[in-house]
């Protein structure tokens, strides 16, 4: 952990040179959407508001109706920078999900939350 935290604190450092005015990442939309009820997605998108530091930014998607049980996932940051994306490895099924997220950010800091969907 202290590795860990140490290796924000780098990133955080260098970046902070060439940008000043860092935020926290704020979920600004999601695909599928906040509680929607959606045919089995291919590809799951979160939006922020700010540019995620990838090596600490990512999402797990997991089935609270099955004791939290995790679908296998990989998720990646886009070009800009502002998006975490992430596609199931097999075809989700019938249910509820919920894609737990960590957003990091330049000055280091970790947000994170949950959206929830069903597939129906
Ligand atoms: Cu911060």
């Amino acid at each position: 952990m202290i590795r860990h935290h140490l290796g924000v604190a780098v990133a955080a450092a260098t970046l902070l040179v060439a940008s000043q005015a860092a935020a926290h990442a704020k979920l600004v939309s999601s695909n599928p959407a906040a509680n929607a009820t959606v045919a089995a997605p291919k590809i799951i998108t979160l939006t922020f508001s700010e540019k995620l530091v990838p090596a600490f930014s990512k999402f797990e998607v997991v089935m609270p109706e099955h004791g939290g049980m995790k679908v296998a996932v990989k998720t990646t940051v886009s070009k800009d920078g502002k998006s975490l994306t992430g596609a199931p490895t097999a075809a989700l099924s019938a249910g509820a999900y919920k894609v737990v997220w960590t957003a990091a950010t330049a000055d280091g800091h970790k947000v994170s939350g949950e959206v929830a969907f069903k597939v129906g």
